[in-house]
């Protein structure tokens, strides 16, 4: 038994069957015989979306993601969707051929020399390398449990060129394959933790729930909807914990959102951290005062990152949420009234404003009517898959468009990064085998554009919308120094992306109006062919940044 069989035997032993790569040397028949044994192939055009779309299987599956690379330039391309599936808490592990170790630690200058293990390290959870043949069960285990356990994120695995041709007696390098037990054990949170934060819960009178993609990721769906229906609080999710509990949820107070930030008291938060995007948890957001924080999470040191946490409940969502529901019982005692109706008004308000925007029909389209048409559309296929970039086509699609099911919806996350859509569109496609719907701004398409022949040549259900209004953020930006060329931000305009997608053989659209949006999109969902609709958006629409205009220094604003 070679290396490269001992590879796959110890992937297909743990249940990994589909591997996410581009070939090359040293790794070109990794990916021929992964195919011979039955292990499923996708084959991208570039390792960055091979590497998204491993990091996305991971987040979907609660199995690592395979992203496999060749050798430096290979392995750079892959590094960036590592370092983003760890920054997001994703499982996955890219694994990189590289040189020969000799001449790559002499700097003796060999092809595609470079220190692979040493520049991954700092980016991911762990950095394994494995020289010999008989060590790859042990490398594939740990691995796979450095990727699962505690909080998951991304592993880089380093397989030399000169490992794949070691071979072993068969029978002895089956034997030294590992099947791993129970890569993520429950961790059950402390008695008196719970307790603490029972007693802290019990005491709010303007308590708030927020569930973030920790929880959708923990897979404790029935749990987690359990606890916030016992206790009756307003909860809000975040981006990709939208449809962990439908929501049209009436418990739901997303549409509330900046007044229950500001006004509760006491804050319960499961498996979200308090980063930027809920503004570390202090300042103008929080309404200037302190609050007090309870919160859920399987890494120890996230508690009090950002602010003082009261009442830190450590463990996995699954057992915290149960521990919390069995000292919730049958008799919590609902939110005050006044709080829960205070946050009534305000939603119904919102929603009412937003359905007068939603109705509006403007020419050209803006990002609400072209949004009010995909918002029908989820409704009407909770099933299928939103993946979402961009900056105002991420920001309004995340307030517009509802989400009933979990694990649905996957965007930029928490670095914001543009590129992730058709990386993370293959794999929901791959992964779920239902239909996929990629709402993309026309910069964040264009960073991962090329993918469209990957969606075509695996015939993948992937409906793409490129929201095109010119730009980035908008198309209306001028040239300051009044020369020939356009501004920094501005595109080609009238651009026809719905071409790229017919020069591989599938679905081009170009959709004017909500009509057409619609007719388009419902036809790619049912026939289940790739398509690629050519969303004409007016190009004066958006604001800079989106909603993280405040981010933005303001030295280069006009
Ligand atoms: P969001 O962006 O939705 O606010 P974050 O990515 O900031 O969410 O936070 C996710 C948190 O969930 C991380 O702190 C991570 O440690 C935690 N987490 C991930 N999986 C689990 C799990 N199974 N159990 C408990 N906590 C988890
Ligand atoms: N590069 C990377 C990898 N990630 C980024 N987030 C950016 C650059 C900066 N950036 C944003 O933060 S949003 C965005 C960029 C380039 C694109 C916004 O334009 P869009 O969306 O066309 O995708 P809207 O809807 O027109 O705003």
């Amino acid at each position: 038994m070679d290396g490269f069989h001992l590879v796959l035997e110890a992937l297909k032993l743990n249940g990994l069957d589909t591997i996410y790569g581009l070939p090359g040397i040293p790794i070109t028949d990794l990916t021929r015989l992964a195919q011979r044994a039955g292990l499923r192939v996708i084959s991208f055009r570039h390792e960055q979306h091979a590497g998204n779309a491993a990091a996305a299987a991971g987040f979907l599956t609660k199995k690592p993601g395979i992203c496999l690379t060749v050798s430096a330039p290979g392995f750079l391309n892959g590094l960036t969707a590592l370092a983003n599936a760890t920054t997001n808490c994703f499982p996955m592990i890219l694994i990189s051929g590289s040189s020969e170790r000799e001449i790559v630690d002499l700097q003796q200058g060999d092809y595609e020399e470079m220190d692979q293990l040493a520049i991954a390290k700092p980016l991911c959870k762990a950095a394994f390398r494995v020289l010999h043949a008989q060590d790859i069960g042990v490398g594939v285990a740990r691995a796979i449990r450095a990727a699962l356990s505690g909080r998951p994120g991304g592993v880089y695995l380093d397989l030399p060129a000169k490992l794949f041709p070691q071979t072993l007696d068969a029978h002895v390098g089956r034997q030294s394959l590992v099947q791993v037990v129970d890569p993520a054990p429950a961790q059950w949170p402390a008695p008196e933790s719970v307790h603490r934060a029972l007693g802290l819960l019990r005491s709010a009178r303007r308590p708030l729930i927020i569930l973030g993609k920790g929880a959708a990721y923990a897979q404790a769906d029935d749990a987690v909807r359990a606890l916030v229906e016992a206790t009756g609080i307003p909860y809000i999710p975040m981006s990709m914990a939208k449809g962990l509990l439908p929501d049209t949820h009436a418990q739901s107070a997303a549409a509330a959102r900046s007044y229950v930030l500001q006004e509760a008291d006491v804050v319960m938060l499961i498996g979200a951290r308090l980063n930027w995007l809920l503004s570390h948890g202090k300042g103008k957001t929080w309404g200037g005062a302190a609050k007090r924080f309870i919160q859920i999470d399987i890494a120890p040191t996230e508690m009090d990152s950002n602010v003082a946490i009261a009442a830190p409940v450590v463990g996995d969502i699954g057992s915290c949420v149960a521990a919390l529901l069995e000292g919730v019982g049958a008799d919590w005692p609902r939110p005050p009234a006044e709080w829960l109706g205070a946050v009534q008004e305000r939603k119904e308000r919102n929603l009412a404003k937003m359905a007068a925007t939603l109705a509006v029909n403007p020419f050209p389209m803006n990002f609400h009517s072209a949004l009010n048409v995909v918002r029908n559309v989820v409704r009407d296929r909770p099933d299928i898959t939103l993946v979402n970039e961009g900056a105002n086509t991420l920001d309004f699609t995340r307030s517009i468009v509802d989400m009933y099911q979990p694990r649905k919806r996957l965007d930029v996350g928490t670095w914001g990064i543009m590129g992730i859509g058709m990386g993370f569109a293959v794999a929901a496609a791959v992964t779920t085998g239902k239909p996929v719907l990629a709402i993309e701004g026309d910069s964040a398409f264009g960073f991962c554009g090329m993918e469209v022949e990957t969606l075509c040549r695996y015939n993948l259900p992937v409906c793409v919308v490129v929201f095109n209004n010119n730009g980035v953020y908008k198309g209306t930006d001028k040239n300051l120094g009044g020369g020939a060329d356009v501004a920094p931000t501005v595109f080609v305009k009238g651009a026809r992306y719905d071409k790229m997608m017919e020069a591989f053989g599938g679905a081009g659209v170009n959709a004017a109006t909500p009509g057409e949006l619609d007719k388009a999109i419902r036809e790619a969902i049912a026939c289940g062919r790739p398509t690629l609709i050519n969303a004409v958006i007016d190009e004066t629409a958006g604001t800079e940044s989106g909603r993280i205009t405040n981010l933005n220094p303001a030295a280069a604003k006009k």
